[in-house]
């Protein structure tokens, strides 16, 4: 087994004991590994595909996860543990053999037991489909969150939706995004466990029975005029070092068998599955977060649908083993990730209330005390609401609720506020278009804790969406930094970087980021920094492949690797970047001779499917693409590649391989932000404005490392109040009126001058985005970080400097302070 293949792995990856925590050998893995390819695969090492050999290697592992997992659900029982549940429309997962092979420190045993079967486990990574249970940001978060509850040891459960479908897979064709079903499930997930016992009624509709009871009271009973069954699946989610395994359990949605065979019965044999298409299409697809309003309703079912099931099964656990609802605020933690899952409030007070018959002041407040709730944007567009007629059809029952729980919550703020000012601001229901229940003030009002996700997010949301909540109630506003799992972004996605650290501070580094701070002391060590260079080097060849293979582009891995990843989205500006790329383009045209800095711009990120003006954001950046790599003029000195099917894998290879870091939205719009933390944290120097995390960034890295431009959130305000014509910016930029004359004269889109009429016109007359209004300090400082490029030794120090100092951004940090001060349970370090 000591091919030269292995040495060469050998040197790139181990970071770990041989044979993991339990010191097993290759030999007892690899015997496993084919028992699982000849009884469950049911193939033999002559047939087997890589994807058989695949399954089969997950089931080998899976089952070195399960006695952990069993033993820290124990624990958590026999200790009467407080409970974490995190309660999200989305977990991002992307892959999970490196996950669980890497926290089980099995990496390399399990790549010497395929060895000896002709089998190369980089390959097998490669067939295993991503998880995208997400859109972006929102859903990674969760995902890493899951990972970091796990490491620290928190009894903790991730409930969602089982989507058949997640999300779209994109292709880029002719320059144009299409859309094309995403298939996961297709070839089976040898990860997850089905739990078939584990199934609810979930009702919907139907009507309301007040029934008078002895005391004179009355009791509310909702009689659903439809059930949906929720049947739960487990996927285990293993901590570093395998020490705890927690549980994420995803709701799949099944029709109840009798009414199709009713329908079925009396002939009707198509309807009968008419009906159940319709009943099963809540758990099918995952939906975008920009949708139309065709969606509501089954988006607002899945919704119920998942938030329902969770709570019964959270509260079938804890009456088992405590007998009593009124205990679930010391025994139970909800986290509402976003106000997707909110609806569980009004579910919550409906069982206490109607099921248990608790008083309502009792019931809300266990209701108070059990849940916290997360804001991960300040779009309006984002923030839910639910047209009352809709809820009214699909949830009777719980707009009674709701109803009653505003009409109280209203007398309180009268209270505090007699004059009555604010009362329509604080109030649940909207009147102003059609009345609608806004999911965020019903989470706000009863949540313990409501949290944002950086300091400047958090600090905007007490001014604006949540000014008036924040005045009744002070101090219910906290602060919780995003943060990122350096196991899968750190250690699994650039191994030589992790190599090299373990090598400069020891192996305590990963289990304590913080002493990342110790590489401070080799930053302007010149052989640390030709290391270091090199580890980035080796990287950027390897994305420059894929360049290669998916485009067809070649790049140079000495060229400034300038990178732009997240989906595209107006107000993260990709228009601002390529914008600068085409005045750089004309710049380099113009004099070719000069001394430019070769760069590499790399786009890669999904619109959401109805989303145009993002669409044809893709397609400039392709068309401009396509004029520059074929333009001898500046061969060698810019290129420009639009990577397709950005996901999180894709972001795997990409971010080790950056040095520069776009994270350039317009200020105060970016919540927190969590590829820029990757990025940082993998040497990339970034460009970026005082938004979100970024601001973090720049106090933990220091300003001389990171390259800031652009209006700040209050400066973006103030140049909205006096109008967003870009006219005026235009003009004043002879750069900038250059690129947009360009466009618009069809040099990047012959034959028709008009393609990209729409993003100038907004550009010039609803420059909503600031884009005209911060280009020239982009330009400018694109420029400065360009010169620094060539000045090797300050380059790599700054890069250094990134790395020693974004250990504070491991979302372990993010996790203890939830523990601390909002779920208030106890976590036990890493390591
Ligand atoms: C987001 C914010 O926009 C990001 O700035 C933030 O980092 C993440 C995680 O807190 O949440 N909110 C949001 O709706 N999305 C985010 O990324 N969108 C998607 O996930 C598509």
């Amino acid at each position: 087994v000591e091919s030269p293949a292995n040495q060469e792995h050998l040197e790139t990856v181990s970071v770990e004991s041989p044979g993991g925590p339990r010191g097993e050998d290759a030999a007892s893995l690899r015997a496993d590994i084919l028992d699982k390819l000849t009884y469950y695969v049911g193939k033999s090492t002559i047939t087997a595909s890589d994807r058989d050999w695949f399954v089969a290697t997950a089931l080998a592992v899976r089952d070195r996860v399960v006695d952990r997992w069993i033993a820290s659900t124990r624990a958590t029982y026999e200790n009467n543990a407080k409970r974490v549940y995190y309660l999200s429309l989305e977990f991002l997962i992307g892959r999970l053999l490196f996950d669980n092979l890497n926290n089980l420190e099995l990496t390399e045993t399990v790549r010497e037991a395929l060895q000896g079967l002709d089998v190369d486990l980089d390959r097998l990574r490669k067939v295993e489909p991503d998880a995208a249970l997400g859109n972006g940001g929102l859903g990674r978060l969760a995902a890493c969150f899951m990972e970091s509850m796990a490491t620290l040891s928190i009894p903790a459960y991730g409930y969602g939706i089982r989507y058949d479908h997640g999300l779209f897979r994109q292709a880029v064709k002719n320059g144009w995004q299409q859309e094309y079903p995403e298939d996961w499930l297709s070839f089976g997930n040898p990860w997850e466990f089905e739990r078939p016992e584990v199934v609810y009624d979930i009702g919907f509709g139907g009507s309301v029975e007040a029934v008078a009871t002895s005391e004179a009271l009355v009791k509310h009973v909702w009689h659903p005029a439809e059930t949906v069954e929720a049947v739960a699946y487990d996927t285990t989610i293993v901590g570093w070092h395998g020490r705890h395994v927690n549980t994420l359990r995803l709701w799949s949605a099944r029709a109840t068998d009798p009414l199709i065979l009713e329908a079925f019965n009396r002939g009707d044999h198509v309807g009968a599955f008419a009906a159940r298409m319709k009943t099963e299409s809540i758990s099918k697809i995952l939906y975008p977060s920009d949708e139309t309003p065709e969606g509501q309703e089954l988006r607002l079912r899945q919704e119920y649908f998942f938030a329902a099931a969770s709570l019964r099964d959270l509260l079938r656990r804890h009456l088992k083993a405590y007998g009593d609802v009124r205990t679930l605020p010391d025994k139970v933690a909800i986290q509402l990730n976003d106000t997707h899952p909110c609806i569980a409030i009004v579910e919550l007070m409906r069982i206490l209330v109607d099921t248990h018959e608790l008083p309502w002041e009792e019931a809300w407040d266990i209701v108070q005390r059990t849940f916290s709730y997360t804001n991960h944007t300040l779009l309006p567009e984002a923030l839910e609401s639910w047209p009352i007629p809709l809820m009214e059809r699909l949830l009777p029952r719980h707009v009674q609720i709701i109803y009653l729980i505003n009409a109280l919550h209203l007398d309180a703020a009268r209270r505090v506020n007699p004059d009555g000012s604010f009362l329509s601001s604080v109030s649940v229901i909207d009147e102003q278009a059609g009345r609608r229940v806004r999911m965020g003030h019903l989470a706000f009002m009863a949540s313990h804790h409501v949290n944002g996700v950086s300091a400047l997010h958090t600090d905007l949301m007490k001014k604006t969406v949540f000014r008036d909540f924040h005045t009744l109630w002070p101090g219910k506003i906290v602060n919780k930094t995003n943060g990122v799992t350096f196991r899968r972004w750190l250690y699994q996605a650039n191994p030589g970087l992790t190599k090299l650290l373990v090598e400069a501070i020891g192996p305590k580094v990963l289990d304590h980021p913080e002493l990342l701070t110790e590489l401070s002391q080799f930053s302007g060590d010149a052989a640390f920094q030709d290391k270091f260079a090199a580890v980035k080097r080796a990287n950027k060849v390897a994305l420059g492949k894929i360049i290669r293979e998916q485009l067809g582009v070649a790049v140079d891995p000495d060229a400034l690797f300038d990178i732009q990843i997240k989906r595209i989205h107006e107000y993260k500006r990709q228009l601002l970047n390529i914008l600068e790329t085409i005045a750089l383009y004309d710049a380099i045209r113009a004099q070719p001779m000069r001394d430019w800095t070769p760069r590499v711009k790399v786009f890669a990120g999904k619109a959401a499917a109805s989303y145009h003006q993002a669409k044809l954001i893709i397609k400039l950046i392709n068309d401009v693409a396509k004029v520059v790599n074929s333009d001898p003029t500046v061969r060698n000195k810019l290129k420009v590649v639009f990577l397709p099917n950005y996901n999180v894998s894709l972001a795997e290879s990409i971010i080790p391989a950056a040095d520069l870091s776009e994270q350039i939205s317009t200020a105060g719009m970016e919540a927190s932000g969590t590829g820029n933390m990757k990025l940082a944290l993998n040497g990339a120097l970034t460009i970026g404005t005082l938004d979100g995390a970024n601001v973090e960034i720049r106090e933990h890295v220091g300003p001389e490392n990171i390259f800031i431009f652009g209006l700040t959130a209050e400066e973006v305000e103030a140049r909205r109040r006096e109008g967003i014509d870009g006219r005026g910016a235009i003009a004043a930029s002879p750069q900038l009126s250059e690129v947009v004359d360009a466009v618009e004269s069809g040099v990047f889109s012959p034959g028709e001058n008009n393609r990209f009429h729409n993003l100038i016109n907004a550009l010039r007359h609803h420059d909503y985005f600031l884009v005209t209004a911060d280009f020239d300090s982009y330009y400018a400082t694109q420029r400065k970080a360009g010169s620094m490029w060539r000045d090797k030794a300050a380059w790599w120090r700054s890069s250094i400097l990134n790395v020693a100092n974004m250990g504070w951004f491991s979302s372990d940090r993010s996790i203890a302070e939830y523990a601390e001060e909002i779920w208030n349970v106890p976590v036990k370090p890493a390591g």
